[in-house]
């Protein structure tokens, strides 16, 4: 024990002079250690040392910070009192990283959600799913990611006949954030739950038959070949951003978008920062790729942007702490979630508008989808770390999956077309006439309330469908 403890000393000592002989931190140069917050000025005195806090909720408590190895001594001066959580985080994910691509090569498709996956593999396995079930499944490129990388999208319904043209859609997208390695498997872990499901349990094929479902798993790639290749704490994209300083490169595709872009507090204009914007709104490809995928979809009604962690279910607005006029619906679906997710294992997520939950966002994705098109829009902050073991990978990709899946469910009921008897997903003054002339023959269409005959109850219930415009 003790000529462990030593060679540990030894070593770091070692590795702080190499650090303060190289000048800039370097992935291999930093370590994560655990710090107990008290306010706001102990976040402060992180940010002026260059910490990178590993955590999406910042709040008292304890929180795990990347830091260079070499400002221990200066978190200590600073009465932060540090804990050393991991002192060679690179090491730690070389070895996570050979795992993973051994259980990759054992090749057992099965168990795809034992461990971590590269993004190859991502895109092996849409294909994948693509030629196991292609009356369910299209996988179709929507763009090209700054480097030049596909963005592949996952389309999986039921064969559409005349009655589906107004099927309602849900958009679920993952790996905005490089380092957010588990909500990836999360989203490919719905869309299989969806394709083994149909025609086999009446729920699942009533979601494929009722709603059309779009997956974007990786909607970062070069920022998550990046974090496989050389920091695995890589947040942005990787758009060099003129400089050759990998510290000022990439932008944060969740500062982004366009609805209230721009802003501070809520994203930053510095290169540096983990929270840059851009130089425009929509400025990177893969976002205006998936603005224009999202544009694509007039039935579009929900999207969901499942991110990691910290446990939350958020949604607009970010950019102010005002209520958004339908924060009322949002919170109603957001805590059915989060029943769900509870009904697992006891898990409490906390659900509410970003801004007011956990910090200030301008051009993040939920206020677009919100703001502009007008859709329901959601972030996860899925579990407890970026690190998952496996085995917890596992139970958080299970944990979530019925509240994901509960986002059909609502579209499928919610936005009914019902009222749309001219079948232009629309309603209008046609489709009350085409009501009234069924209910003049007496015909079982017009039955609304489903209570065996048609009366003036039914005509109120049509028309209350009709102005409700869902
Ligand atoms: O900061 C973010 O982009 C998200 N957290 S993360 O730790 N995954 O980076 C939160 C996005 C908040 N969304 C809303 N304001 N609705
Ligand atoms: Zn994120």
């Amino acid at each position: 024990m003790v000529s462990r403890w030593m060679a540990l000393t030894v070593w770091l000592f070692a590795s702080v002079a190499r650090s303060a002989a190289a000048g800039l931190p370097e992935p291999e140069e930093e370590q994560i250690v655990r710090i107990e917050v008290r306010g706001a000025g102990d976040l402060t005195a992180l940010s002026a040392l260059g910490a990178s806090v590993l955590a999406c909720e910042i709040r008292d408590g304890p929180v795990d910070v990347l830091v260079p190895r070499d400002s221990i001594g200066v978190l200590e001066a600073a009465g932060l009192a540090p804990v050393l959580v991991d002192p060679n985080p690179e090491f730690t994910h070389r070895v996570v990283r050979r795992r993973a691509m051994a259980t990759l090569a054992r090749g057992d498709d099965a168990d795809w959600w034992a461990d971590y996956k590269p993004l190859d593999a991502f895109y092996d396995k849409m294909l994948e799913m693509q030629a196991r079930r292609p009356d369910l499944v299209e996988v179709f490129e929507f763009g090209r990611s700054y480097e030049g990388r596909p963005l592949l999208a996952m389309r999986i319904t039921a064969p559409m006949d005349a009655d589906a043209a107004c099927r309602p859609a849900v958009l679920l997208n993952t790996l905005t954030h490089a380092r957010e390695w588990v909500p990836p498997m999360a989203n490919m872990y719905v869309a299989e739950t969806l394709i083994n499901g149909y025609g086999q349990d009446p729920y699942l094929t009533g979601l494929l038959d009722d709603v059309e479902w779009v997956f974007v798993p990786v909607l970062n790639p070069d920022g998550y070949a990046f974090s496989w290749t050389d920091d695995r704490f890589w947040r942005k994209n990787r758009n060099p951003n003129n400089s050759d300083l990998v510290r000022n490169q990439g932008v944060d595709l969740n500062r982004n978008y366009g609805y209230q872009w721009g802003l501070s507090p809520g994203s930053s204009g510095s290169r540096r920062s983990g929270n840059y914007r851009g130089v425009a709104p929509f400025s990177e490809p893969e976002t205006a790729a998936f603005r224009d995928l999202a544009e694509s979809m007039p039935q579009l009604r929900i999207h969901n942007d499942m991110h990691s962690f910290s446990e939350l279910i958020l949604f607009a607005w970010g950019y102010t702490p005002e209520a958004s006029p339908d924060r009322a619906l949002h919170q109603a679906v957001g805590d059915r979630m989060a029943g769900l997710i509870h009904q697992y294992r006891g898990r409490s997520y906390e659900v509410g508008p970003g801004y007011t939950t956990i910090y200030p966002t301008s051009g993040a994705s939920n206020d677009w989808f919100y703001g502009r098109l007008g859709v329901l829009s959601y972030t996860y902050e899925l579990g407890r770390r970026f690190d998952e073991q496996p085995s917890e990978m596992r139970l958080l990709v299970e944990e979530s999956l019925p509240a994901s899946l509960y986002h059909g469910e609502f579209v499928a009921g919610y936005y009914r077309f019902r009222a749309d008897l001219n079948r232009d997903c629309t309603h209008d003054f046609f489709d009350l006439v085409e009501y009234l002339s069924l209910y003049a023959q007496g015909s079982d269409a017009a039955d609304i309330d489903g209570s065996g005959i048609s009366d003036v109850q039914d005509v109120i219930e049509f028309l209350d469908l009709l102005v409700s415009k869902r």
